[in-house]
């Protein structure tokens, strides 16, 4: 059935002579009218998008995507070949022209009917040679035959929003093109397949059950939960809360395997910092001098610790700075801590560590004693080196390396969003033990449990997706 049958007002009419199924025709139509002109005859409501899918850059094969009501209508105009002539999910290979008529690439074609394909809608692949004169070609061909330009995530938001792929299961693609281990990147596909959705289903319906319980007590009034209920009511909930916590906690430890860690260097002036991520680089990335307040900004360097890619961050010394370019520094400083997925706190025997300086929670942190050719470290929770002659680096890296461990069974969930939804929801149900603990009337529990499994139910993007796929398609690459 031709495209613009099954697309009432699509791009077919803005094409004529395409349906005729003869080249000589489509291509004197080609250039009988002027493309602006014809895209602006009858433009679709969703444009067709196109956007090369694999990076730039040479290769064997490029793969240029086009999705949207139009879609099969541009590579009839490209090829010349009626879209009777192309079978869904069968590859072929076909000459791919310029306006004029000249020869492009001899292109691997690989049309899609919607709602049979990866983002629901009609979808063609081309696959090209590897070069991204014959790719930016194609596109601005695809461009004057109507198609827009597709920003960072186009293809799958609308995969999302016709109902091809959930919010988690999105998330996950991010994770599993992201992912910087194998592990990680397995882990990522079965979320993918539905581990976080399977999980968090079943969360929600152990949030259900304890609310029917709570609905029968609110129900029949006359027959309260007893005390010895209450009590097996308040353990059950408490384990729940638990098991939400720590699926919370092993995303953001797993995290790093997806997309690598932010070690944060911080400390007193002259601690040795910038020497340490000069070592831990080797290079001279970071301006190092005997004059406390070296480093005024944070610099960051890119390194690999075990199988372990990490940016480093070296930061300006923590002191109370007389002036306000220095206390900027420290306070960007502080803000670096906070972003941190291991902070490496650096102490010296002339810059001990400043234990007035608050650190943010529930960030793993590493002491390092620095200068300890100088002098050894005060206790033994110091790991010891001497950034400048290179000794006890190793012990440091090893050190690291177990701070930050592979997951070593499924995480059942990825994305910062995804772990913090979960903390709301541990959160209220840690409040609705709390009630139930203070006796509270079980409206009060049920409505805590009510609020905990919304958040399950925003994790699963059942409910304001559309608040968050601005910002998680931001993450995606353009063609993706
Ligand atoms: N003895 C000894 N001196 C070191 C060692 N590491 C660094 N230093 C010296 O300590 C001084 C300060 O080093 P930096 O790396 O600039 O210190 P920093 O912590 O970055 O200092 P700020 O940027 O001012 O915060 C320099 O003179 C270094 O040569 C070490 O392992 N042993
Ligand atoms: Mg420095």
């Amino acid at each position: 059935m031709p495209a613009a049958d099954r697309h009432p007002g699509g791009a077919a009419q803005a094409y004529p002579g395409q349906r005729d199924g003869s080249r000589t025709s489509a291509r004197r139509n080609r250039l009988g009218l002027t493309a602006r002109a014809e895209c602006n005859v009858s433009r679709p409501s969703r444009p067709t998008l196109v956007a090369a899918a694999t990076p730039p850059g040479r290769s064997a094969i490029a793969v240029v995507r086009l999705s949207g009501p139009d879609a099969w209508a541009i590579l009839e105009r490209l090829t010349g070949r009626d879209a009777s002539r192309w079978t869904p999910r069968t590859a072929s290979v076909a000459l791919l022209r310029d306006d004029t008529g000249a020869p492009v690439d001899e292109a691997l074609v690989l049309p899609f009917r919607g709602p049979n394909s990866y983002t629901g809608e009609d979808l063609v692949e081309l696959h090209l040679h590897g070069n991204p004169v014959l790719v930016n070609r194609v596109i601005g061909l695809a461009l004057t035959y109507g198609a827009t330009p597709a920003d960072a995530g186009a293809f799958t938001r609308r995969a999302v929003l016709a109902g091809r792929m959930g919010l988690p299961e999105a998330e996950a693609l991010a994770d599993l093109i992201d992912a910087v281990h194998p592990l990680a990147a397995s882990q990522a596909l079965g979320r993918l397949r539905g581990a976080s959705r399977t999980w968090a289903e079943s969360r929600r319906r152990d949030l259900t059950e304890l609310l029917a319980q709570l609905e029968a007590a609110v129900d029949f009034p006359e027959e309260p939960i007893s005390p010895e209920q209450g009590t097996a009511l308040a353990l059950r909930v408490d384990e729940l809360a638990n098991r939400l916590d720590d699926e919370a906690r092993r995303a953001s430890a797993a995290r790093v395997w997806t997309r690598g860690a932010r070690l944060v260097l911080l400390g007193a002036p002259n601690a040795g910092k910038s020497t340490l991520l000069n070592r831990l680089v080797g290079e001279q990335r970071a301006i190092v001098s005997q004059e406390p307040g070296t480093t005024r900004d944070w610099v960051e360097a890119a390194t690999t610790i075990g199988r372990l890619p990490v940016q480093l961050v070296d930061t300006a010394g923590l002191r109370d700075a007389p002036g306000s370019v220095e206390r900027e520094g420290v306070e960007r400083s502080r803000g670096q801590a906070a972003e941190a997925d291991l902070l490496l706190l650096v102490a010296a025997p002339d810059a001990p560590w400043p234990d007035a300086e608050p650190l943010p929670p529930s960030i793993t942190t590493l002491r390092v004693w620095n200068k300890s050719d100088v002098a050894p470290p005060p206790t033994p929770d110091w790991i010891a080196v001497a950034a400048r002659d290179g000794l006890g680096i190793e012990a440091l890296t090893d050190a690291i390396e177990q701070r930050l461990p592979l997951p070593e069974d499924q995480v059942q969930l990825g994305s910062l969003r995804q772990e913090q939804t979960c903390r709301v929801a541990a959160e209220h149900v840690r409040a609705a033990a709390m009630a139930i603990r203070a006796d509270a009337p079980p409206e009060i529990v049920a409505e805590e449990l009510r609020l905990a499994a919304r958040a399950l139910d925003r994790l699963l993007g059942i409910i304001d997706p559309e608040d968050v796929l601005d910002e998680l398609f931001s993450r995606f690459c353009i063609g993706k």
